[in-house]
């Protein structure tokens, strides 16, 4: 799949680290802000500490989808972002993936030199659609049920979750298809926790292969969420070794990338799963 001016074979799964770039994400704690200031070479030393450690994409979010979260401003996400990605693009050799539903962002993000659109929304915003197909880039749809991270935690419902969420992913790629955009263009993801109760998720991830359907690269990302923290009983400081879990069967179910916070700890989960289910074509 091409990423900009970067090509990447998904036959392997590629991992993708997460940055996140705003003062309240609560996984990160904010670390790069300092008296409501971006510290850029603290996010940058984490984005090469990422690369460093195997990440061949740079997940890059600037509005926070914590449920409840405070909304941020165009202004402000674009603030946030675009420093970030200006920096990235310079010093290291990775997919940048900017984790936004703003098309002004996707405009302005696209011209710095970033390769991946990760839209939580699925391009529903206004603009967003024609926004994204300008770019030429790849997206990600990801399924959210519900309008908005504020309010998709309100008791999740569905009759049957797998099949709903495969019946709007197809129907935003068919949207997307319609406007222009080449199905070689797109990637797609269920969404973990995104308006889901943790049996919604577990059997959104043990029935992953379903999403294979549309013959579309698939994106996971569980890292550190509740679902993890819901089995476990445990705080999102001690959910890696359950979030390796969910990695191991994603990857044995064919996904094509990871997002995590943990990227040295994955991609070695990543390989050795890889290796195990890749035997018989004795690569290696
Ligand atoms: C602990 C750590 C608890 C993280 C919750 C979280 C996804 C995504 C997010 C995803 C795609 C998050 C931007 C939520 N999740 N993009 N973004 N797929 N494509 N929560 O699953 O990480 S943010």
């Amino acid at each position: 799949m091409q990423f900009g001016d970067r090509a990447l074979d998904l036959n392997r799964p590629r991992v993708m680290g997460i940055l996140n770039v705003t003062p309240d994400s609560f996984s990160d704690g904010g670390s790069y802000y300092q008296s409501d200031r971006l510290d850029l070479d603290k996010a940058l030393r984490q984005a090469a500490a990422m690369a460093e450690a195997g990440a061949d994409f740079i997940d890059i979010g600037g509005e926070s989808t914590r449920p409840g979260a405070a909304e941020v401003s165009e202004q402000q996400e674009l603030d946030r972002v675009l420093p970030v990605v200006e920096r990235i693009r310079a010093e290291l050799d990775v997919v940048i993936s900017i984790d936004t539903s703003t098309p002004r962002l996707m405009t302005e993000a696209a011209a710095l030199g970033a390769g991946l659109i990760n839209d939580v929304r699925a391009l529903a915003r206004d603009g967003a659609m024609q926004a994204a197909l300008a770019t030429e880039l790849p997206v990600c749809l990801m399924h959210m049920q519900g309008a908005s991270p504020s309010t998709m935690q309100d008791a999740p419902h569905y009759d049957d979750v797998v099949e709903e969420v495969c019946h709007f992913l197809g129907q935003r790629v068919a949207s997307c298809v319609q406007v222009g955009f080449d199905k070689s263009r797109l990637m797609l993801d269920p969404g973990y926790g995104f308006g889901k109760s943790l049996n919604h998720n577990l059997r959104l991830l043990n029935r992953l292969e379903e999403l294979h359907r549309f013959g579309l690269p698939l994106l996971v990302g569980t890292s550190r969420k509740t679902m993890v923290g819901q089995v476990l009983d445990k705080p999102v400081d001690q959910r890696l070794y359950g979030s390796l879990a969910t990695v191991v069967i994603a990857v044995m179910k064919g996904a094509q990338i990871i997002r995590v916070h943990d990227v040295a700890e994955t991609v070695d989960v990543v390989r050795m799963t890889q290796a195990v289910c890749q035997e018989h074509k004795g690569e290696i």
